[in-house]
């Protein structure tokens, strides 16, 4: 599986600037509100030093990290979901994400228009939700006579009907549909609808180069990751020598792209998994809890199907051991079952049938 996150935010708060940082593509950033008027897609790979150390054991034919897909939308106003700017036609191209990145204004540049004047993220974010629940009421309206005449045809879909309007009673007061109280059944029945108020979000904060330590005020609660992202969609440009010594200087300790996919992969419930042979080393990426024919199916179905065990050792034991001959010889290879529970950077040699 590929994580998908799309960025959003009102105009000019910097997310193309952030795409263009996580991307290292150099990007589409401009001074002027509502620039970006084609939807921006990359898919990045995540820098992880663990996939290096394995490589330096099993000397494989390629590494292949684990990826993340960002999507830039251009910015949402107050009023888009009224078709104001640009930003409300992108939408369509987020629905399909697993989770937001909503960028928030905190550096004061006269330069650069902010489209609500005054630097105050607390009140962005609330314009930015109210933009992102007016939207997904307009995708529930939209589908409203449809579930109601499937609703008259099929008992089974009154339910859905039932909850789609309780939903939109509740959202009517600009409520985000996460914050309503679903069952795991209601969930599965909502999901697709595709709304955007349901996908987790993460909220950066996009600070000037001089701020990049500030620790931000909580905005309901959440504390905002903070990202430099001119600074360091500069940075992205610098050789890795040069690049250390500029995030020295800030204060950083790890690049936004490291940070931000550190936080989607938590905020997700998210982890990793290696698989360390001689012609490949990669990571793999599953939900927290999964079992080892699960991680063993994100690799492949028949891995799935045909699972009989799962040769695992820690990360840390591949590296003590120096690959699968000195776990084994020391006993540290350990055969796990069906009901194995996989753990964060564990090192997996599947055995299956097919
Ligand atoms: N001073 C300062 N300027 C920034 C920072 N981040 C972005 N900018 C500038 O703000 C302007 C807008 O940045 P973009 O990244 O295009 O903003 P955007 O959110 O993508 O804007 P739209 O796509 O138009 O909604 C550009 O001139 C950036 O260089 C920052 O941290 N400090
Ligand atoms: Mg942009």
């Amino acid at each position: 599986m590929s994580l998908s996150i799309g960025i959003v935010g009102l105009p000019n708060v910097g997310k193309s600037t952030l795409f263009s940082a996580l991307t290292q593509k150099g990007g589409v950033a401009t001074k002027y509100p509502f620039s970006s008027v084609e939807a921006n897609v990359a898919m990045i790979e995540v820098p992880d030093d663990r996939l290096m150390q394995l490589a330096d054991i099993t000397h494989p034919g390629k590494i292949v990290p684990a990826t993340v897909e960002f999507v830039d939308i251009a910015g949402l106003a107050r009023g888009s979901s009224l078709g104001e700017g640009l930003g409300n036609q992108f939408l369509a191209r987020i629905r399909q994400t697993d989770a937001l990145v909503e960028v928030l204004r905190y550096f004061a540049d006269s330069e650069v228009v902010h489209v609500e004047e005054t630097l105050d993220p607390a009140r962005d974010n609330e314009t930015l939700t109210t933009e992102l629940v007016l939207a997904d009421l307009g995708t529930i309206e939209r589908a409203l006579p449809r579930l109601e005449k499937e609703a008259k045809k099929h008992k089974s879909e009154a339910l859905k009907f039932d909850l789609v309007v309780r939903l939109q009673q509740w959202m009517n007061d600009g409520r985000p549909a996460r914050e309503f109280d679903f069952s795991d059944e209601e969930r599965h029945l909502i999901y697709d609808l595709h709304l955007l108020t349901m996908k987790p979000v993460l909220l950066v904060a996009n600070v000037d180069e001089d701020k990049a330590t500030l620790v931000p005020e909580p905005i309901n609660g959440v504390t905002p990751l903070v990202i430099a992202a001119r600074a360091e969609s500069d940075i992205a440009q610098m050789d890795d020598e040069e690049a250390a010594e500029f995030f020295a200087l800030l204060g950083i300790a790890e690049s936004g792209l490291i940070r931000l996919t550190q936080a989607a992969y938590q905020l997700l419930g998210l982890q990793s998994f290696f698989t360390a042979g001689d012609q490949e080393v990669r990571a793999w990426t599953i939900p927290i809890g999964a079992k080892a024919p699960q991680a063993a199916g994100v690799i492949h179905s028949d891995f799935e199907r045909g699972f009989i065990k799962a040769e695992t050792a820690s990360f840390a034991d591949f590296i003590a051991y120096q690959g699968e001959p000195g776990l084994k010889a020391a006993g540290k290879l350990r055969q796990e079952g069906k009901e194995y529970i996989v753990s964060e950077g564990d090192v997996i040699h599947f055995k299956f049938n097919v």
